[in-house]
């Protein structure tokens, strides 16, 4: 037993729920245990936040399809609304929190756990949800003139994006409190990006804005104008860096060969003869890449390789449960490389992850 009262047994019989997308079974169990006296906060956190971890495991590892990634997901929000409607809400509001996600962040859950978290404490909690733009915000926090805007990032290529939320916010004059793993080791990316306060889960965020209301302006951001320049080289260049790759790795890369047959090939899906399969694939192959491209640009943005190399860790264990050799990740930093010349905080960034990857490689052939 926890010290929440959420025990292994009923964390296993909720991993059951997700694992069989039952809903009733898992709204059950959990009202049950707002019922029982435990609250909804621990509800949200000690038994649906780790239970999406191990959801996601379970997707990276192979285990799970997409689909049943999905349907566990869409049980947890369902979950999290009903622990959330079944639990006293703290009296008096000590003011209003708008929630957020970045640009081209997905992850909406972590979110709407803050958001639920901070509303039960009594804050008037407005929530976007997921991927929005810094010109959407602006417009919100004109509309509705929130006290602090709580930033969302699960994925660290999403850094630069973030970026612009902090300095729209910051340009409207109003404090930014970040949290998700996508800001760093104890939101090191936060601080750097110019943020004001970091929180590493809901409770921390909910006490900490509770001991110190309102929040206040006292971030900076550290992003060098030369890191900034590299990154919009990396932007530029994007299109043509992704379709070398694909061709550099046709024969390695899982989807790709099937449409990369020269480096200028520019047929849109459809025109080639491809089935519906191999053009789904090749288009998860390039989205792939593009997603180590866009680590490799969000490292150079906030100058930390540490960026690019945790994104290949990640590609290499998801490569290796799919029976894919890792190695195509060293191949695609040299091709890289060699295209980028006259970036100097590029080339630096890329044999950093090519020294994380063979010492990695090294490791794992040694003998237990
Ligand atoms: C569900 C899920 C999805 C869903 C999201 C749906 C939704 N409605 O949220 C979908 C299908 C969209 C998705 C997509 C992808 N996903 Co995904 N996803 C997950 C999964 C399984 C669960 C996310 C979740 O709900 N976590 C639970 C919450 C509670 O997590 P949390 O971060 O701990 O949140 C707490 C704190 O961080 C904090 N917090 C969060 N935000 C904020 C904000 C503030 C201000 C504060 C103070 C605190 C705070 O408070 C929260 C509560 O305490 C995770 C696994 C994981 N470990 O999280 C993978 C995971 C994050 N996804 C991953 C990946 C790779 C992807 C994709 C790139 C996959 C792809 N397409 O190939 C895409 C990218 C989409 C995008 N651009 O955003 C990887 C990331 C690994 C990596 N290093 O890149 C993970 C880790 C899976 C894995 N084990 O490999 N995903």
């Amino acid at each position: 037993m926890n010290a929440n009262g959420i025990t292994d047994a009923v964390r296993a019989d909720f991993d059951a729920c997700l694992a069989d997308a039952d809903e009733g079974g898992a709204l059950e169990l959990a009202v049950g245990l707002v019922a029982s006296g435990v609250s909804a906060e621990d509800v949200l956190l000690g038994l649906v936040a780790p239970a999406q971890v191990r959801v996601g495991e379970r997707w990276a590892s192979g285990e799970w399809t997409v689909a049943r990634e999905h349907a566990a997901t869409h049980v947890s929000r369902l979950t999290v609304d009903a622990a959330a409607a079944a639990a006293p809400v703290s009296g008096g509001s000590p003011g209003q929190v708008l929630v957020a996600c970045g640009d081209g962040e997905w992850h909406v859950l972590p979110s709407h756990i803050l958001a639920e978290v901070l509303r039960l404490r009594g804050f008037q909690v407005r929530s976007l949800g997921g991927s929005v733009s810094p010109g959407e915000l602006l417009s919100c926090v004109h509309q509705t003139g929130p006290d602090v805007v709580a930033l969302s990032c699960t994925l660290t290529f999403n850094l630069p994006h973030a970026h612009r939320q902090i300095e729209t916010c910051r340009c409207a004059g109003v404090p930014v409190m970040a949290g998700g793993p996508g800001f760093g080791p104890e939101g090191t990316w936060a601080y750097a990006l110019g943020a004001d306060l970091y929180a590493a889960d809901a409770r921390d965020a909910a006490e900490a804005l509770l001991r110190r209301w309102p929040p206040v302006r006292c971030g900076r951001s550290s992003v060098q104008a030369a890191a900034v320049e590299e990154y919009a080289v990396l932007v530029r260049r994007r299109p043509e860096l992704l379709a070398h790759l694909a061709y550099v790795l046709r024969d390695v890369f899982p989807g790709l060969r099937a449409r990369s047959d020269s480096p200028s090939s520019t047929d849109s899906p459809g025109t080639s003869g491809s089935s519906d399969t191999s053009v789904r694939e090749h288009e998860e192959g390039t989205d792939f890449l593009g997603r180590l491209l866009d680590s490799l640009a969000a490292a150079v943005f906030v100058d930390d390789d540490r960026v690019f190399t945790g994104q290949l860790a990640f590609a290499t264990a998801y490569f290796s449960a799919r029976s894919v050799e890792p190695r195509c990740l060293v191949t695609m930093t040299d091709a890289l490389a060699d295209r980028l010349h006259g970036s100097p905080r590029t080339l630096d960034t890329l044999a950093a992850g090519r020294r994380s990857l063979v010492t990695r490689e090294t490791d794992s052939r040694r003998p237990e």
